[in-house]
């Protein structure tokens, strides 16, 4: 067997940039779509399109409570960890697809966004894994049972809000006509969809870069423009929905320039140019809806007499965590492209963590070996 790299011994800090930073940033590339895939109401995975839904605006006046009691939820105790996005990428690999790529980081758009958005963080650190294999740094969060225990039941308290959030999806879409497991009952509101499964995900890879560290990014996308029935129209006609409280006074409206930071980059990130909001009252019910076009938010936030984030060091804090990552986890690969013969059994992944505390910054850490 091949001699193991050697491990640099290190543990590397990074500080926040300032929030502040105004100097030119490493671009952030025009994604392009390299595989979709459905998640059914089992959870199983199909290659294709079938859980794909198109936009059809929810009516005004809906209760967002509707399907509360019938709702599936996706067990959560199960770690999925990479799995959809690696079987994505190995159904391109095997297809011979064109827009494989090996080298980078390979990771859900949801990691990217929290690294994104860590610079005006105040409140939640987290702590990703690292592991690099075939030429390529596969990352995820670091989910120790005690820390998902914890989030299950900080999540239990707002299991309502975020169930309106899927009730919210349910009436402003139309599933793909073969999708029979969601079809609605007579007796249903106008505007549901079906019943909330939240098995159910629609999820597209795609690859892009920030400066020059390449990125294979899987996320989940609510919805499409287009006819219900017709293929996938491209990343352009792709849309992210979201739901707010009615916003009645200043605090409430600089609680969501804040979350519309989060928005921005989680949709910036898979190259999804809409973001629609709808907006509920105290009951659940839903009053209006805005929409915001993806590229516009952090002009829009500019133009506030308080801007209270910015792009700029989002897009430093990114490229910075990531070369940093490349730099060191890369080396440590085991089995860089080629360098394994078919026979030879391949040797234990070299570890590495990266945790991130809220107004203080980012560190790196060599954790070990792991069969
Ligand atoms: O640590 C894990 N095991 C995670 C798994 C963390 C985050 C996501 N996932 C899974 C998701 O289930 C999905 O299959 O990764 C895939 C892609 O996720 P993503 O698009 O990267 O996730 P993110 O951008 O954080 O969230 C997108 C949507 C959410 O919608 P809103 O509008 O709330 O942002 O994915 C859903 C949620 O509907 N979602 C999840 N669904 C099930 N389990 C989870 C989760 N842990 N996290 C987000
Ligand atoms: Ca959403």
């Amino acid at each position: 067997m091949r001699a193991l790299p050697r491990r640099p011994q290190i543990n590397t800090f990074l500080p926040l940039p300032a929030r502040g930073l105004s100097a030119p940033p490493p671009e952030y590339h025009q994604p392009t779509i390299i595989s979709t895939y459905s998640h059914l109401a089992d959870r199983s995975i199909v290659h294709d399109d079938t859980s794909m839904s198109y936009y059809r605006p929810a009516p005004l006046g809906v209760d967002l409570n509707h399907g509360f009691e019938t709702k599936i939820e996706r067990d959560e105790t199960v770690d999925e960890h990479l799995d959809g996005l690696c079987a994505a990428l190995q159904h391109v690999h095997e297809r011979g697809i064109k827009g494989e790529r090996r080298g980078g980081i390979i990771t859900w758009r949801g990691m990217i966004t929290r690294i994104m958005t860590a610079p005006f963080e105040d409140r939640e650190g987290w702590e990703m894994t690292a592991i690099a294999l075939d030429g390529s740094i596969y990352i995820e969060l670091h989910d120790p049972p005690e820390i998902r225990a914890k989030r299950r039941k900080d999540q239990s308290s707002w299991a309502w809000q975020s169930y309106m959030g899927y009730a919210y999806e349910a009436f402003s879409t139309v599933p793909y006509p073969s999708a029979q497991d969601s079809a609605r009952e007579e007796e249903d509101p106008e505007g549901w969809s079906g019943d909330v499964n939240t098995n159910v995900q629609w999820c597209n890879v795609i690859r892009s870069s920030i400066g020059d560290v390449p990125l294979c990014l899987g996320g989940e996308v609510d919805c499409v423009r287009g006819t219900p029935g017709d293929p996938h129209p491209g990343l352009g006609a792709c849309m992210e929905l979201k739901t707010n409280k009615v916003i009645y006074n200043e605090k409430q409206e600089f609680v969501f320039h804040k979350k519309l930071l989060k928005h921005w980059a989680q949709s910036w990130l898979l190259g999804i140019p809409t973001i629609e909001v709808g907006f509920r009252d105290d009951a659940g019910i839903l009053k209006s809806q805005r929409e915001f076009e993806t590229i516009k938010i952090p002009r829009f936030i500019a133009s506030l007499p308080n801007p209270i984030w910015h792009p700029a060091p989002a897009h430093h804090f990114l490229y910075s965590v990531l070369d940093l990552v490349l730099k060191h986890v890369l080396p440590t690969d085991p089995a860089p492209p080629q360098g394994l013969t078919q026979d030879e059994p391949l040797p234990p992944a070299d570890v590495w963590r990266f945790s991130f505390v809220p107004r203080r910054g980012c560190e790196l850490y060599h954790v070990g070996h792991v069969e």
